[in-house]
């Protein structure tokens, strides 16, 4: 998708910045009785009104809400996004996910084109498998992002269900006697590391638009050992959900990227230019880049009269998945699905004092291009001014004593898989290898092994990729010849595939290659940014699905052949096939 901005793409009505305080998401409620061992929610996708800033009207948007164990007449939720679950790690999960939304889309226009195979928006036809139906315009299916999930409770698009109860391919569900056909239910290990997982919309070519409309959550894992690191919690430990939207002036969400890069108004935990009043001490902010296309990049502004910088330094403790060891920042860049762990110490400026969340040099994609998308300077304000409740007693983060992250080190038969984001020329579809995501897998990764992908990206933007099921780190990034890569792999294509002939990547680098960046060095990844013209190496400890039942629910374990999923982050790349699935076996 993408084109130039022009007069009939909707735009923000201007908007008074920081009248509205920071929501703060509900946590939902587990029930320990119905599957012993486990905690079980219910959650439901419901179509409700939410107000986006105090001088927009109601919008309708859809949210997930969970069913309270303890009042069966009050969800929890708020009807934008989705409540918090909080799970201790390595206790499992149990989730029944019911569709209750219309049948009838938020975006309906947009899923028209689908419809009409309008090629910005539907990428083309593939003969193996159907992708949206005909007379269907909402499906759904809950992806939980980071998690150590077995296939058939993971979420991926051909396991979409609509409200009527219509199945994709794949759908899956455990505990059958359980459900209705518009409803699944789910069971996941939480054998992950403290870490902020999240929650949200994957159904098979609506995701952008599913999760535009606001079905998005979060997913914390804690580890009790954790609790005597010293860090700032309760009140003291903000999540912010960092999105792009953009409202017509009736204070109804307008979905524009299928004219425009991204959107114009920043979105905080659901709040158009949210404020936050602190104390001055130590914040833990838990930071999730939940756009569909906006890459961020953040600091924190103060004014020059009152630090001799205008950038407050924080401390990043902890990347996609988990803690790394602290390190002193002054800025960082956000691809979409990432999520960033800091330590904010608002105790170095003065009472008073106000601090701007700032989005600077940014264009919607990285590097993007400027006027290709409306940018975002400024996104919240947090200030100084509330009373301090008690002394600052959490470790200072140069002394944290946080869980040592080892680098995985590739062996001498450590094997290599190339994934080339492939794209003819602009405004066509986007695929892996110029391959259609509905291809069935040709990737086979013995179980229990270690691999290096190469995501191979000639194109001038980067791209977030994510991989289902592993955690990897990043290993190196390295220069290409872009042009003549591209002209090469193209021809190959033409000339039918034939493995001798294929374009041997080490012939196009222009330079030797280069580290992770300082955040992503040491720090267990599930998206990393594969920046243009160059080849981002990562690499996967280890492909081991979860093999043992969960909960005891029959069928709930892993079994081989396991196949999963990765794609683009940004959601209307992974719609219009930037994804692949992979088999573990
Ligand atoms: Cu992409």
């Amino acid at each position: 998708m993408g084109g130039t901005a022009d007069a009939t793409v909707p735009k923000t009505p201007p908007l008074k910045k920081y009248v509205d305080p920071l929501p703060r998401p509900l946590t939902a409620i587990g029930d320990p009785y119905a599957y012993p061992g486990a905690d079980y929610y219910e959650i439901t996708m419901i179509a409700d009104l939410w107000q986006f800033h105090r001088d927009l009207g109601e919008a309708e948007v859809w949210g997930y809400w969970a069913g309270n164990p303890h009042d069966r007449f009050q969800p929890i939720g708020m009807g934008y996004l989705g409540p918090t679950i909080s799970v201790t790690r390595d206790r499992p999960t149990v989730i029944k996910y019911r569709n209750a939304l219309p049948t009838t889309h938020l975006f309906q226009s947009v899923v028209d084109l689908i419809h009409q195979g309008n090629t910005q928006v539907t990428p083309p036809p593939y003969k193996g498998m159907g992708a949206l139906p005909p007379d269907l315009n909402v499906w759904n299916v809950v992806h939980q992002h980071g998690g150590f999930t077995p296939p058939q409770s993971d979420g991926m698009p051909l396991q979409s269900f609509s409200p009527e109860g219509v199945h994709a391919p794949s759908y899956a569900t455990l505990d059958p006697s359980r459900v209705e056909p518009n409803e699944a239910i789910y069971a996941y290990t939480n054998h992950e590391r403290a870490s902020m997982l999240w929650y949200h919309d994957h159904g098979l070519a609506l995701t952008s638009l599913n999760v535009y409309a606001g079905l998005a959550g979060l997913y914390l894992v804690r580890d009790p050992a954790d609790e005597s690191l010293g860090l700032p919690k309760g009140e003291f430990e903000v999540p912010l959900i960092l999105q792009d939207r953009t409202f017509y002036p009736d204070g109804s969400l307008a979905y524009t990227m299928t004219e425009v890069e991204g959107a114009d108004t920043p979105v905080v935990n659901g709040k158009a230019y949210p404020f936050l009043a602190v104390q001055a001490r130590r914040y833990r902010l838990r930071i999730l880049n939940a756009s569909n296309e906006r890459f961020w990049r953040l600091r924190f502004e103060v004014d020059r009269t009152v630090l001799p910088e205008t950038s407050l330094p924080f401390w990043l403790i902890g990347t996609d998945a988990g803690f790394r060891a602290p390190l002193q920042m002054l800025n960082f860049l956000m691809g979409p699905a990432e999520r960033y762990d800091l330590i904010v110490d608002f105790s170095q400026v003065p009472a008073g004092t106000t601090v701007t969340l700032l989005n600077y040099n940014a264009p919607v994609h990285f590097p993007g291009i400027p006027g290709d998308g409306p940018e975002i300077s400024e996104i919240m304000q947090f200030r100084v001014t509330e009373r301090l409740s008690g002394p600052d007693q959490t470790t200072p983060p140069r002394q944290l004593a946080l869980p040592p992250v080892a680098a995985i080190r590739p062996g001498p038969g450590t094997r290599r898989r190339e994934w080339v984001v492939y794209q003819h020329e602009i405004f066509q579809p986007m695929t892996f290898n110029a391959i259609p995501f509905m291809a069935p897998s040709e990737d086979f990764v013995k179980a229990g092994s270690t691999e290096i992908w190469e995501y191979i990206n000639p194109n001038h933007d980067a791209h977030p990729m994510h991989v289902h099921l592993v955690s990897f780190q990043v290993l190196n990034r390295q220069p290409i010849d872009a042009f003549a890569y591209q002209a090469d792999f193209e021809a190959w294509i033409a000339g039918g595939r034939k493995l001798a002939e294929k374009p041997v990547l080490a012939s196009y680098f222009t330079g030797p290659p280069i580290p992770p960046d300082p955040d992503e060095l040491l720090s267990n990844k599930d998206t990393v940014k594969v920046y243009p013209e160059m080849v981002t190496r990562i690499i996967i400890q280890e492909f081991d699905p979860p093999q043992e039942t969960i909960a005891s629910i029959p069928g709930s374990g892993s079994e081989l052949p396991a196949t999963y999923v990765h794609h683009c982050h940004i959601l209307e790349h992974e719609d219009d096939d930037l994804m692949r699935p992979w088999t573990i076996v």
